[in-house]
């Protein structure tokens, strides 16, 4: 319970006029006092999960992540939540899952016994989807702010949301792409056999065929992995001139210094998981400009880029770094968590689940949040992008 020293006082005030408070004396002709203004009694503290990978490879993406959560419940704290009549603390559980399914079902599990009213989270598919059945057990609503693996909402948990768009719309996007516009004629795939890499991969794939262009060869590796060499000469072999890689920064980028090496000439492309502002650094001397491209799977244009720009601001200015993908995201799924709880003037998830699955035209800086049936944003963008110079650079921002 927090404690309210405006209220303490107000009840202080409210005693000495009854002699209940401090030294019994004769009483004084009390003066006409002021009415106190009335603050909300002090309440509780509202606990909000997040879970992401704040150790190994991708540790700076879960960062990223973690960051956004915690400027959004700051400035949420500082502006003053009330819920049920009472002034609330909004505290964050941040827990780490290293991206690995386990880890992630052991934080979900914490998170479930401490009776946090909501999770933000996971980042990756792989944990997000084993991760959504013990929030839905424990009737704990989660907000996915960057799995797009389409799994993740099919499920028919009441529990699972996300505020990013899907594989299908990525990966679908990307294969168009590759053909259309990057005109690849003979395309190679990669994937790390993560639920997120694989399913891209096949989404991507699927959508090069649609486009009458040709996969000509689906190599595979793992998350973990730093050498490329018998993949990549494999693709080389068959004159590949567009790579794509289902899977993460940490890997896309020792993978371009590779290609680099091998003298492979090709456009590199990949979906969300790669398209951070640290691959150029991961990749160094085997990025090229014009050659990598990507897609956020979210996207804000016109009006709605001050937003998104001032966010970016208030992150650098925070944290002293540019933001990698998702904290703008997460940023926004913390806020349309906690907007849900006051119209439901209660942070009960039995009682404010069904106020957040009605969520509809929600602004937010990533752009207007209206959740559908299933949990998923709807009419969902996606940002096309490529890299000049080291940074990354919108190329277009796709429905
Ligand atoms: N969406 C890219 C990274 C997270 C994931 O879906 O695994």
């Amino acid at each position: 319970m927090q404690f309210n020293v405006k209220s303490a006082l107000s009840v202080c005030a409210v005693a000495v006029l009854l002699s209940a408070c401090g030294k019994k004396e004769e009483p004084a002709p009390a003066p006409a006092a002021a009415p106190a203004p009335v603050a909300a009694p002090a309440g509780d503290v509202v606990k909000i999960g997040h879970v992401g990978p704040t150790s190994g490879a991708i540790a700076h993406l879960g960062k990223d992540n973690e960051n956004g959560a915690r400027l959004a419940i700051e400035e949420l704290n500082a502006k003053g939540v009330t819920i049920g009549g009472k002034k609330v603390k909004l505290e964050l559980m941040a827990e780490d899952d290293a991206a690995d399914p386990k880890q992630g079902t052991a934080a979900a599990q914490k998170l479930a016994d401490a009776k946090v009213a909501g999770v933000v989270g996971h980042l990756n598919s792989g944990t997000s989807i084993p991760a959504s059945k013990i929030y839905s057990d424990a009737g704990i609503p989660q907000i996915s702010p960057s799995a797009t693996n389409p799994k993740f909402t099919r499920q028919g948990f009441k529990t699972t949301f996300r505020v990013v768009a899907d594989d299908v719309h990525l990966g679908g996007t990307l294969g168009k792409y590759a053909v259309q516009t990057l005109k690849g004629k003979a395309i190679g795939v990669v994937d790390d056999r993560t639920a997120y890499g694989q399913g891209v991969a096949e989404e991507f794939k699927k959508a090069v065929e649609a486009a009458g262009g040709k996969v000509v060869g689906h190599e595979f590796t793992t998350d973990k992995a730093t050498d490329f060499n018998a993949i990549l000469t494999t693709l080389k072999g068959k004159k590949v001139d567009v790579v794509f890689f289902g899977g993460m920064d940490a890997v896309a980028g020792p993978m371009l210094k590779q290609m680099k090496q091998l003298g492979i000439k090709a456009k590199f492309m990949g979906g969300d998981g790669i398209c951070s502002s640290e691959l150029p650094k991961l990749a160094a001397e085997g990025m090229a400009d014009d050659m990598v491209y990507c897609a956020e799977a979210g996207g804000v244009e016109g009006e709605g880029k001050a937003g998104m720009e001032d966010f970016g601001k208030r992150f650098k200015a925070k944290y002293n770094a540019d933001v990698q993908v998702y904290a703008p995201y997460v940023y926004d799924a913390v806020n349309v968590m906690v907007a849900a709880m006051v119209k439901a003037d209660s942070a009960d998830p039995a009682k404010y689940l069904p106020v957040l699955a009605k969520t509809e035209g929600y602004k937010g800086v990533t752009g207007t949040i209206t959740f559908d049936e299933k949990g998923d944003i709807k009419n969902g963008a996606l940002t096309l992008m490529t890299y000049k110079g080291g940074k990354r650079t919108t190329l277009a921002v796709i429905r």
